[in-house]
């Protein structure tokens, strides 16, 4: 039986690779009890800020394979890179930064289409469609907790899945099937007595290793946050208007490590690394659809993306931002009409 599980686990790594798939692993489905005492308690310090959909009922299924998925016995892990490279922005012209996940297309529907295939190899192998379920960022999942167990890396201190391969720049999805297969060991490494993701996070969001307040994280208040960013942290965002990755970049697993992104994730026209700032600022409804069609930006919505843009030409400190925010001043939306008098105000000394 074991010599079954463990053939089937090579033949599926091997496909894995074939279709691009960087990291795979495999880990039994038991309940993540360790990981949901650890969300439990993340949630009742309130670290989950206004992200209403990460409560303890979501905690408690994610971390329950069997209520996902009757019957299930492994938990397929994959990590693929979204290291790319993006060329210099042109001088003078002012621009934002995107975190690097968000240059390409949106990874939920490109990763979700190859671990698809996966299930259909397993399928073909077995000779009858296993029971599975495809996870990827979308519903209650513990993908970094399975990606430990299924031994593709461990948590660094900025809470992120480290690999020793690819580094932290990786996104995460997850098979969960009631096909057999041999578990994978976890890695026996860690960030040891490094602390410079803590000590670089510019808001403090990474209050203690391996504890992110997302209150004052800059990827939860320019993607997920739908209010007003409040004014303490407004000048700290400084260019960012789509997510953060500064305690990555400054992580040393993620020196020397090749870009490896997909075609998909390379940045694309429209989003990108580093956008212009003041056409940004000029989207309509109807623009902003067509400009973010498929891409990860999509989910800051018009008015939040706007917000953020208005933010950043505060910040930038540079005169040519006040036509603009003056203009921004009429936008239908109050809370990009709020952050572009902010940005106007903070701007006042440039203005003359
Ligand atoms: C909610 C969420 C967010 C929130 C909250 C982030 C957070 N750290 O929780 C916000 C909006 C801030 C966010 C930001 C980002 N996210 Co996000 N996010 C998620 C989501 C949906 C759930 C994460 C979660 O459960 N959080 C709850 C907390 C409690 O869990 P945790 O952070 O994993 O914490 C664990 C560790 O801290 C550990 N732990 C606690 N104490 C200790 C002590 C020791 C000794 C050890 C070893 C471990 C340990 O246990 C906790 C639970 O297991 C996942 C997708 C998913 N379904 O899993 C993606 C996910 C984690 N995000 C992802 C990404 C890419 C990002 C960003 C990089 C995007 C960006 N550039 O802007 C940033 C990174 C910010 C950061 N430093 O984490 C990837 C991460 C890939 C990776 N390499 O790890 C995921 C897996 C999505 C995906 N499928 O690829 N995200
Ligand atoms: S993503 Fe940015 S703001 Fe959030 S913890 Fe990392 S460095 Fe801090
Ligand atoms: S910067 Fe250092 S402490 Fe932070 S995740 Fe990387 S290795 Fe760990």
């Amino acid at each position: 039986m074991l010599a079954n599980v463990s053939v089937l686990k090579r033949a599926l790594k091997e496909r894995a690779a074939e279709l691009g798939l960087h990291l795979v692993g495999i880990a039994s489905a038991e309940p993540c009890e360790g990981a949901q005492a650890r969300t439990l308690a993340w949630l009742e310090r309130g670290y989950q800020a206004e992200m209403g959909w990460m409560n303890e009922q979501r905690a408690r299924l994610a971390c329950q394979p069997e209520q996902l998925l009757p019957g299930a016995r492994s938990v397929i892990s994959v990590g693929v890179s979204y290291l790319a490279e993006a060329p210099e922005p042109e001088a003078g012209v002012l621009v934002g930064r995107v975190a690097r996940y968000a240059w390409g297309d949106d990874y939920h529907e490109v990763l979700r289409e190859r671990l698809g295939r996966l299930v259909d190899f397993l399928e073909q192998r077995l000779g009858a469609r296993p029971r599975a379920r495809v996870f990827v960022d979308s519903s209650p999942f513990p993908e970094r907790e399975a990606a430990v167990r299924a031994g593709l890396g461990f948590y660094g201190k900025n809470t992120n899945l480290l690999t020793g391969l690819l580094g932290s720049f990786l996104f995460l999805g997850a098979i969960l099937t009631d096909a057999e297969l041999e578990p994978d060991q976890p890695p026996a490494r860690d960030c040891g007595q490094c602390r410079l993701c803590l000590d670089a996070c510019p808001t403090g969001a990474l209050v203690a290793p391996y504890q992110l307040d997302a209150r004052r994280c800059i990827a939860y208040l320019t993607i997920e946050l739908r209010g007003s960013i409040s004014w303490e942290l407004r000048p700290v965002l400084g260019d960012h208007v789509f997510g953060c990755d500064i305690c990555q970049e400054v992580c040393p697993w993620n020196r020397r490590v090749r870009p490896l992104a997909w075609p998909e994730f390379q940045p694309r026209p429209g989003a990108g690394a580093r956008p212009e700032l003041i056409p940004l600022l000029a989207l309509d409804a109807a623009g902003f659809r067509a400009r973010f069609r498929r891409s990860p930006m999509r989910r800051a919505r018009r008015a939040g993306l706007l917000r953020n843009v208005a933010v950043a030409l505060g910040n930038s400190g540079d005169r040519r931002a006040v036509p603009p925010l003056i203009g921004a001043l009429q936008d239908p939306d109050a809370l990009v009409r709020e952050h572009a008098a902010w940005a106007l105000e903070r701007l006042r000394g440039v203005q003359i």
